[in-house]
């Protein structure tokens, strides 16, 4: 039975008797997915302190409890409305947003919804085998936090699509549980999306970089003209910070252990005599995982997004801090790569959008690895972490059928397969994470030896609290 009690929302579930019968045929589907998909061996007997969104005032918002996993609260909230929101830019640029999904865009919004309700349940499919192999029961609860929390994010495509695309919406619904993950047959829609994540540093980076595209896509779809789906994700936003906090500090607190190893070790020696994670390793897994994040930008040049711009459907990061918003004459710098050279060529900017998203992606993402090398830093290291150009291991657009270093200099198919894993994750260095992580750490306030304690616990508890606890 559906119940506002079982299911927190504040879209009147109780009163919307259509949403209600279609999320009854829905939810049942969906746990048996979680159990089956979710995480491996942390169904019914942990409990895990998790934060539950059940409104979204900022106390509803700091909700903690210990949860069974497929008893957590997935709720619907959509962030509150804006009196009198106009559209803010394309050809309906002015005009009142949408309350209803118009006909001749349904099939374009449609496509956007199910893309990005595609990418949450194929997180927790990807990441569903970390919980045995976790450094300590304080990552262990923001593994699950997170991954309650891609839940969520698909409860709210879902919401979409029930409320506004009819049988089609209910169709696509159930199709969101049917694909999976790196499945040959049924795949999930985006490839980053299809790659296994079975370590730690691959989880981190994922959270770090991949999350981050998240969040460039969040924005510009929190700009569009349906009004519902603005709601929808610009309070998915809110949880999408935790998630790169993830990320972030993960990979910072790993940092710090490889600093502190190598002082141990002597300078020179290799740090995976003493069972870290040496920098050459962690910059592979950044090159990895921040490239395939750009692919999921889409093509540098796209009539998919000159007309999602057109039609005011999927805008730009902070739409509002640019100064002209229909941008029918204005024209992009782009890069093209042609007889073996760079060449620079005007684009109409419209066809430009994904590659200004992307913009914007890069520089958020340089912000962090400032921030990463810092550590670095302060330890008197000389090494540093770098993003490697745009060009270097793509999969989608123009590059893709190129070869490029990290530093962005083409090189022939014979080189790059001589080199590539100079720059990428190769099998050993995944045997090795694996090796340094074959034992989970379960005992409170314990650390695996390859990364730092955090500095402060969750909802300021203290670090050696048990976040996670099994059931007596
Ligand atoms: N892989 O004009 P193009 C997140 C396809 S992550 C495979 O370049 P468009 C999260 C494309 O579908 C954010 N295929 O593409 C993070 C098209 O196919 P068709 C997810 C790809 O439409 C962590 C063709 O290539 N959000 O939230 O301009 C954990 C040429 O298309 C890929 C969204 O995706 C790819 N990477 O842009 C959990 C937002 N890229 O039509 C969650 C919604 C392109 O030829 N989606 N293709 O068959 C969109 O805005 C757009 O669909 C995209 C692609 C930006 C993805």
């Amino acid at each position: 039975m559906i119940s506002a009690e079982k299911i927190p929302n504040n879209v009147n579930l109780s009163s919307n008797k259509r949403l209600q019968r279609a999320l009854e045929h829905w939810q049942p589907k969906y746990i048996q997915w979680w159990r089956d998909m979710g995480p491996q061996g942390f169904q019914d007997y942990h409990q895990v302190y998790v934060r539950t969104a059940i409104s979204v005032d900022p106390e509803g918002w700091t909700h903690f409890e210990y949860v069974k996993l497929p008893e957590y609260r997935w709720g619907i909230f959509l962030a509150d409305p804006v009196h009198d929101r106009r559209i803010g830019f394309g050809d309906f640029f002015g005009q009142p947003v949408w309350q209803e999904v118009p006909g001749e865009f349904r099939n374009q919004l449609r496509r956007l919804i199910v893309t990005q309700g595609d990418t949450e349940p194929a997180s927790v499919e990807q990441q569903r085998l970390l919980g045995q192999r976790c450094p300590s029961l304080y990552d262990l609860r923001n593994l699950f936090q997170v991954n309650v929390e891609e839940g969520r994010h698909l409860w709210a495509m879902v919401y979409l699509l029930h409320s506004y695309f009819g049988r089609d919406g209910r169709d696509e619904a159930e199709e969101l549980l049917e694909r999976q993950s790196g499945n040959r047959d049924k795949p999930r829609i985006l490839e980053a999306f299809n790659e296994p994540i079975d370590n730690w540093l691959d989880f981190f980076m994922f959270t770090m970089f991949t999350d981050r595209d998240g969040k460039s896509q969040l924005m510009s779809l929190s700009e569009s003209s349906l009004d519902p789906l603005s709601r929808t994700t610009r309070f998915m936003l809110t949880e999408e910070a935790h998630h790169m906090f993830v990320g972030e500090t993960g990979i910072a607190r790993i940092l710090e252990r490889t600093c502190q190893l190598m002082k141990q070790a002597g300078y020179s020696e290799d740090v995976r005599k003493v069972g870290g994670i040496d920098i050459p390793t962690i910059q592979k897994h950044l090159n990895q995982w921040f490239s395939l994040s750009l692919d999921l930008h889409g093509s540098e040049v796209s009539s998919n997004a000159a007309s999602y711009f057109a039609n005011g459907l999927k805008g730009r990061a902070k739409e509002d801090t640019f100064e002209e918003h229909v941008v029918k004459n204005a024209y992009y710098n782009m890069e093209f790569f042609e007889d073996g050279k760079p060449v620079t060529k005007e684009v109409l900017m419209r066809n430009a959008m994904n590659e200004v998203l992307r913009d914007w992606y890069v520089g958020d993402c340089t912000a962090g690895v400032v921030r990463w090398n810092r550590i670095l830093e302060q330890h008197g290291m000389s090494d540093r972490l770098r993003l490697p150009d745009r060009k270097f291991h793509r999969g989608i657009g123009m590059y893709s059928s190129f070869h490029f270093d990290p530093n962005g200099v083409p090189l022939t198919a014979e080189q790059w397969e001589k080199r590539k894993y100079d720059w990428l994750p190769s099998a050993a260095d995944t045997e090795y994470l694996l090796s340094i992580m074959a034992e989970p750490v379960y005992e409170p306030g314990k650390f695996a030896n390859y990364i730092a304690p955090p500095r402060r616990g969750i909802n300021q508890l203290p670090i050696d609290f048990q976040y996670v606890r099994t059931e007596a």
